[in-house]
């Protein structure tokens, strides 16, 4: 498949769904239970990009059929990862095609004997298009990069000697204007200029699009009866926790359920029976937002035993589910977690460091926690893309609450508003909404960021989009992203709360800090008096080279960079008090992006660097977020006792 034919892929994808297939099954972290076994595969795999004119070599010659290393050379691969930045071929740096990687995976004996057992193969993102081959015989293919797939491959494992089997995925990283993100192939023609087939990717997003195996690999075990999915959903009636939950079992009609909740010390709180139902816990510890309460993030375990009976023999299963309580609403002015006002004072964030790209890392996510509870931050947007389940599982344990972003970025060709987009659109909120709906943490769906919505189109589209979105998850509001004009935004009048992204005194009147509160101000009323929404100031920043000083303040300068933060903080303590209900800085870290003249080595936005030191803007914001903290905390101890590391603050 030539790089543009990923088109077809997506276009096939969409009118399937079209057709009624929508999402098949659970998508539930893979956990081990007392009836559940994972084997990771992360470490080096083989890896080959094909190179060929058409990209289409690996697929002639059949490369799943045999180990990679017998159709050619390979190099090892390090998975997760991207695989941009880990070499020293500039040519494989900016690869648009094909990639392959190969595993071979020795399987405990109990997996390929036991005709009880189910085996799944798990891939945690995959950038962008994936076909998977298990012993050389097809078994999945998934579209979008940064949500999980997997499929049982008990069959194929147990149908034969082996103990064990090789698994080849080819990745394909193209993207069209029916892709999320989208992007374009541009052919360049002129042969006095480029070599004959010359192409680029061009995207209108402005992070890297870098590609790979960027998350967990790993096989697991569940009993050939399991537990595919749960849905919990939480309210509070005076001081007593709501948890409805909706188990689904695949594998049979004939079993039963059985649910415990269980507090933190591990003692019963509340149990049901069958599918559905409602726990009630009376004096329930409610999950709150880290800095808003002294024992934040409270988390419950759901434990949930499946016992059946088969003609053979009795078959259990066992899933525990982490549960926080806690409720969410939006007013016209205010946005409410446990019926308290919530005010975001945040970061967006990007999954970006040297060398791994977007690969998952735990001591890169460790140290951005870290930095996060040092800052006194509260929030982050997943800007742009839906982040890996680990990281989400740390917010619910943190109490850092999450605005969850599809990765509908660079929405802005017409093409990209087409039917087939929109389906694809739908169908990747279903899977986004599939993974996270049971974190605590996430607290609204951001279904794109900066689409062109004033296009004509965008009203059907948004309109559609959130309306979908709803319905798949009715417990959480809905927005997108803006940077349009609030008369010209056509999906404004469906989203629960405007975020809008704004830049002055950066993108326009270059230098003159001193335009920001008239603008800034103009920008909340214009938005609020139109809608009558909450407002999220979604982004805001300035460029900063690391150790670039210059006083009087001037572009790219450390002060530059502090003295516009000021600026938008002086509007932003007004309007807070009104309808205003978040500051989200653009960006926690300075990040790649594609080479341009607009960007020295990436995008420099960042208040810590790439490498996640401050700048003195990190310093700015950290005294801003504990004094925020300070003021809209629910319990006047919360501060104190969550200070992470020495705080400059007296309390
Ligand atoms: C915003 C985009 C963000 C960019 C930022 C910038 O949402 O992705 O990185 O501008 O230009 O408009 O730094």
């Amino acid at each position: 498949m030539a790089p543009v034919q990923a088109r077809a892929w997506a276009v096939l994808g969409a009118l399937l769904w079209g057709c009624g297939l929508a999402l098949q099954g659970g998508m539930l972290y893979p956990r081990e239970s007392a009836s559940r076994e994972r084997k990771e595969l992360d470490g080096l795999w083989s890896f080959r990009a094909d190179f060929s004119d058409n990209r289409r070599q690996g697929f002639e010659q059949q490369w799943y059929r045999t180990p990679l290393r017998e159709s050619g050379p390979i190099l090892d691969m390090p998975v997760p990862s991207s695989f941009n930045d880990v070499g020293q071929d500039g040519q494989l740096r900016s690869f648009v095609g094909w990639v392959w990687y190969e595993r071979e995976v020795t399987l405990p004996q109990r997996w390929t004997q036991d005709l009880g057992t189910r085996v799944v193969l798990r891939i945690g993102s995959a950038h962008y298009y994936a076909i998977v081959w298990v012993n050389g015989v097809h078994v999945a293919e998934h579209e979008g990069g940064h949500l999980p797939f997997e499929v049982d491959i008990s069959t194929l494992v147990q149908s034969g000697p082996l103990s064990s089997c090789r698994i080849t995925i080819a990745v394909n990283n193209t993207l069209t204007p029916y892709t999320l993100p989208p992007g374009t192939i541009l052919y360049k023609m002129d042969t006095s200029k480029y070599p004959k087939g010359y192409f680029v990717q061009n995207t209108n997003f402005d992070f890297f699009n870098y590609a790979g195996l960027h998350r967990p690999v790993l096989l697991y075990t569940t009993p050939t009866i399991y537990i595919d999915d749960i849905t919990i959903t939480t309210g509070v009636d005076q001081n007593t926790g709501l948890v409805n939950y909706q188990i689904f079992v695949q594998g049979s009609e004939h079993f039963q359920l059985q649910v415990s909740l269980l507090d933190k010390e591990g003692k019963v709180v509340a149990q049901g029976l069958g599918s559905q139902g409602q726990l009630q816990v009376p004096s329930a510890h409610l999950w709150w937002p880290y800095l808003m309460h002294e024992h934040p993030a409270y988390l419950y375990s759901l434990e949930v035993r499946l016992t059946a009976q088969t003609a053979a023999r009795s078959v259990s299963d066992f899933y525990t589910l982490p549960v926080g309580i806690r409720t969410v609403a939006v007013t016209e002015s205010q946005f409410l977690i446990n019926g308290k006002p919530f005010y975001f004072h945040g970061v967006n964030k990007h999954e970006d460091a040297d060398i791994r790209g977007k690969g998952f890392d735990w001591p890169l996510m460790v140290k951005d926690f870290n930095l996060l509870r040092w800052l006194g931050a509260n929030s982050f947007r997943t800007s742009h893309y839906p982040y890996a389940e680990e990281v989400m599982q740390l917010c619910d344990r943190y109490g850092i609450v999450v605005i969850d972003e599809s990765p509908g970025v660079g929405i802005v060709l017409a093409q990209s508003y087409s039917n087939a987009s929109l389906q694809h659109h739908l169908e990747v909120m279903g899977e986004l909404v599939r993974r996270d709906k049971n974190h605590p943490a996430v607290v609204m769906w951001s279904v794109a960021n900066e689409p062109a919505s004033s296009l004509k189109p965008a009203a059907y589209y948004f309109k559609t989009l959130i309306a979908h979105t709803k319905a798949l998850d009715p417990s959480r509001p809905v927005t997108f992203v803006t940077n349009s004009n609030y008369e010209a935004d056509l999906g404004a009048p469906y989203v629960d709360v405007i975020c809008v992204n704004s830049y002055y005194s950066w993108y326009h009147d270059y230098g003159h800090l001193e335009v920001i509160q008239l603008q800034l101000a103009t920008q909340f009323e214009n938005w609020y008096r139109t809608y009558q929404k909450p407002i999220i100031q979604s982004e805001y920043g300035a460029e900063v080279i690391s150790g670039f000083h210059q006083d009087p303040p001037l572009m790219f300068s450390e002060e530059y960079q502090q003295g516009l933060l000021e600026q938008y903080h002086l509007v932003l303590d007004q309007k807070r008090k009104e309808y205003v209900v978040g500051e989200l800085i653009w960006n926690f870290a300075d990040f790649m992006t594609d080479q341009s003249p607009m960007r020295v080595i990436g995008n420099k936005k960042g208040i810590f660097s790439r490498q996640r030191q401050p700048k003195s803007a990190a310093f700015l914001l950290r005294q801003r977020y504990w004094k925020l903290a300070n003021e809209t905390r629910y319990h006047r101890s919360a501060v104190k006792s969550q200070c992470v590391g020495k705080s400059p603050f007296t309390f």
